[in-house]
């Protein structure tokens, strides 16, 4: 094995700088040690640009090359001696939703950039080519689904349907479209061309291997290194309407109302009761159900609220429980309906299959882990990744480094640089090895 060192000086001071690319106030000095910046990064706005030619920046700097795909996915690469061979890929994403962390999705990308520097700084030369990518709208915030890049790329999501999604940035209510599509929105940002000619072909990557926080409480509380991420929790999404009959908060009697917010709470209730009671029959904890966004139509404190959309992200590792969650669901709507004398309507945003990791490159990472004397553990992802969507196209696996307290999507998002150089030595030697087979 090489000995290899990573610069993680360079690697912090990149993540710091990439972290005032942000929407949110910077702060102005650390009040307290991990505290970090709040990063508000959304897919195609200014930031986001600023944030990808500032990468580019970097990455011509280390002599690597970089090409952009029509919806932006961006690939570092650095050429192996044998061009014929499949890639090694690594990466992950940038955006980050409304007041974040700043390592979500970046310790993949600049900790990519950063392997992929280090070896070549030790003198390594690759037989197949590298790539890190930074993946296009990892998360859902402004076109209500996660991963388009990535679904794209693993052909996941049809190129027209995918283009003609509508832009919902956050300043604007969930429930209300700007009007715009992401065919609008990407044109804009200057990535042209068709979403037909992203998809990956089989044999682009012999292997695809994403490092990212934990964003659970599991590594930390057991002291131990570095994840090895075997599966990927199957993810869903759902955005509901709930059509009530609004009026005067004062007139209008409680015995004539058909309340839209009322119902919506009956149901936001209903969901958890249900993903709380798959637990309780399977044992487990891998159920998991969140309604994290809420419209209120007219929204003003003396009308009785007449429409009320709701979005339900629910996962779980079993697709069957999943869904067994969901049509309990569907029965309780119904007698919601009908006793409330609403209408509710249901629109699946998306409902995707759990992945499954490589055993080869979990058996590769575990033996270069043994050889380093570095602590790991096999887990699963409860959060998705890009990864879930490459591991359609290319063998995949991920490593996790620990998150302090769990914590994630908060300000408060905090790893160790520790943690974060172990995790990114351990990405380089498994790229190198996985080069050189
Ligand atoms: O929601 C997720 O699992 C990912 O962090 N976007
Ligand atoms: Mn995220
Ligand atoms: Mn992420
Ligand atoms: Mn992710």
């Amino acid at each position: 094995m090489m000995t290899l060192t990573i610069n993680i000086e360079r690697l912090l001071h990149e993540l710091d700088l990439l972290a005032l690319i942000t929407d949110c106030p910077p702060i102005q000095d650390r009040p307290l040690p991990g505290t970090t910046q709040a990063v508000t990064r959304i897919v195609f706005t200014p930031r986001d640009l600023e944030a990808r030619a500032w990468l580019k920046e970097l990455v011509l700097a280390a002599g690597f090359t970089v090409r952009e795909d029509a919806v932006g996915n961006t690939f570092l690469r650095w050429e192996g001696t044998d061009a014929g061979l499949g890639a090694v890929g690594t990466g992950s994403h940038t955006d980050a939703i409304p007041y974040a962390g700043m390592y979500d999705g970046t310790v993949g990308v600049l900790g990519g950039l950063e392997a992929m520097r280090s070896l070549k700084e030790a003198g390594f030369v690759p037989k197949r080519a590298i790539e890190t990518l930074m993946l296009t709208s990892e998360e859902p915030t402004r076109f209500g689904i996660g991963c388009i890049g990535s679904r794209l790329l693993g052909g996941v999501i049809d190129p027209e349907a995918a283009d003609r999604m509508l832009d919902r940035l956050p300043e604007t209510d969930a429930s209300a479209p700007t009007g715009l599509t992401l065919a609008d929105v990407r044109q804009a940002a200057g990535f042209h061309g068709s979403l037909a000619g992203v998809k990956l072909p089989i044999g682009h990557y012999h292997a695809w291997v994403e490092l990212h926080i934990e964003q659970g409480p599991l590594l930390e509380r057991e002291g131990i290194e570095l994840g090895i991420v075997t599966n990927i929790a199957a993810p869903s999404s759902y955005r509901y309407t709930v059509e009530g009959f609004g009026g005067h908060a004062g007139a209008l009697l409680m015995p004539d109302r058909r309340d839209a917010l009322c119902a919506a709470a009956e149901m936001i209730l209903s969901v958890e009761r249900h993903a709380r009671a798959a637990n309780a029959n399977s044992g487990g904890v891998d159920t998991v159900a969140t309604i994290g966004m809420v419209g209120v139509y007219p929204g003003a404190v003396n009308s009785v609220p007449s429409r009320v959309t709701l979005i339900l992200d629910l996962r779980d590792t079993d697709v069957a429980r999943r869904d067994g969650v969901l049509s309990a669901f569907h029965a309780d709507i119904a007698e919601i309906e009908q006793r409330r004398g609403v209408k509710v309507q249901e629109e699946i945003v998306n409902a995707d299959a759990p992945a499954k990791s490589s055993e080869h490159i979990v058996e590769t990472v575990e033996t270069i882990c043994k050889a380093e004397g570095v602590s790991y553990k096999k887990m699963v992802s409860r959060a998705y990744h890009d990864s879930s969507f490459i591991a359609v196209v290319a063998p995949t696996a991920m490593l996790f480094i620990p998150s302090r307290a769990g914590v994630s999507h908060k300000p408060d998002e905090y790893s160790t640089p520790e943690s974060i150089a172990v995790g990114t030595r351990m990405l380089a030697l498994a790229l190198a090895k996985l080069a050189n087979e």
